[in-house]
């Protein structure tokens, strides 16, 4: 069944991804499975064919709405029920970027594990965070980038909440980011993967 939805997931077809979410859930599948071994390989595969050329953006777009539907089904069973909210963090995509996909997740797993999530969506000015952070009471600011052309911007974000004086750690994560360029921009965290980013801010929140 999982090899099914990420052909599903490849071919874009919503309604057959959510069903066979539902199906796998039914079946007892549990939902870090239907994740890590369904719709994130759908996804990597289909980044391989857009890669060589083989699919177009139209496609991948069809596909990630259909990972995206995907995930919404997934999001209550990843919830931990009655956990206290552990804090508020904004998210976002950085300026100029407009994948969401990760971001989604990242944020799914911080609810579920109890973190209020105020979500600016994708290509998200450094400004909008730092206002968001203020209005929020925000604990964490966590920013995803996908493209190497975008990842700079996380620095123009690092660099709005130092001049605004507003002392919020900053996490950052995605395809392109690593640990050295966190402490490079002077992040105070990087998580390489959702499941990665509760553990860090976990951690930040703690000190
Ligand atoms: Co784009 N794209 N794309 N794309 N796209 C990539 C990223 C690319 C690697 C494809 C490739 O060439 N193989 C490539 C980037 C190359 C680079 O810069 N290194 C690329 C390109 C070039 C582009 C365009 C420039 C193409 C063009 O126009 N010529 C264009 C740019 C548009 C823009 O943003 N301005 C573009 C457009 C698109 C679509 C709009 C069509 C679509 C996005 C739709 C959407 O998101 N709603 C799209 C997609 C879907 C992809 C691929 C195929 C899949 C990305 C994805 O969703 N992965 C991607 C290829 C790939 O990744 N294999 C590709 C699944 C997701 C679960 O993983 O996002 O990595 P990921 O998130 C992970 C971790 O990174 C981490 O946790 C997540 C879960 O474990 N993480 C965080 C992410 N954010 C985090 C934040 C944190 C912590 C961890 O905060 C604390």
């Amino acid at each position: 069944m999982l090899k099914e939805m990420q052909d599903a997931l490849i071919a874009g077809k919503k309604p057959e991804v959510e069903s066979l979410v539902e199906q796998a859930l039914d079946a007892g599948t549990p939902a870090g499975t239907i994740l890590n071994e369904g719709l994130i390989p759908g996804m990597a595969r289909l980044g391989v064919q857009f890669k060589n050329n083989e699919v177009f953006i139209p496609e991948v777009l069809v596909a990630a709405r259909a990972m995206n539907a995907g995930l919404a089904k997934l999001e209550p069973h990843l919830a931990k029920a009655g956990v206290k909210p552990r804090g508020v963090v904004v998210i976002g995509t950085v300026k100029g970027d407009l994948h969401d996909i990760g971001k989604n997740l990242v944020a799914m797993m911080l609810r579920g594990n109890g973190y209020k999530i105020v979500d600016l969506g994708v290509d998200v000015a450094p400004e909008r965070y730092v206002e968001a952070a203020r209005a929020n009471g925000a604990g964490v600011i966590a920013l995803s980038a996908l493209l190497t052309t975008t990842m700079v911007q996380m620095r123009a974000v690092v660099e709005a909440v130092e001049k605004a004086g507003l002392g919020v750690p900053v996490v950052i994560g995605g395809a392109p980011v690593t640990r050295e360029y966190a402490g490079q921009i002077r992040a105070q965290g990087y998580a390489p993967d959702a499941a990665s980013a509760v553990e860090e801010i976990g951690r930040i929140v703690a000190v």
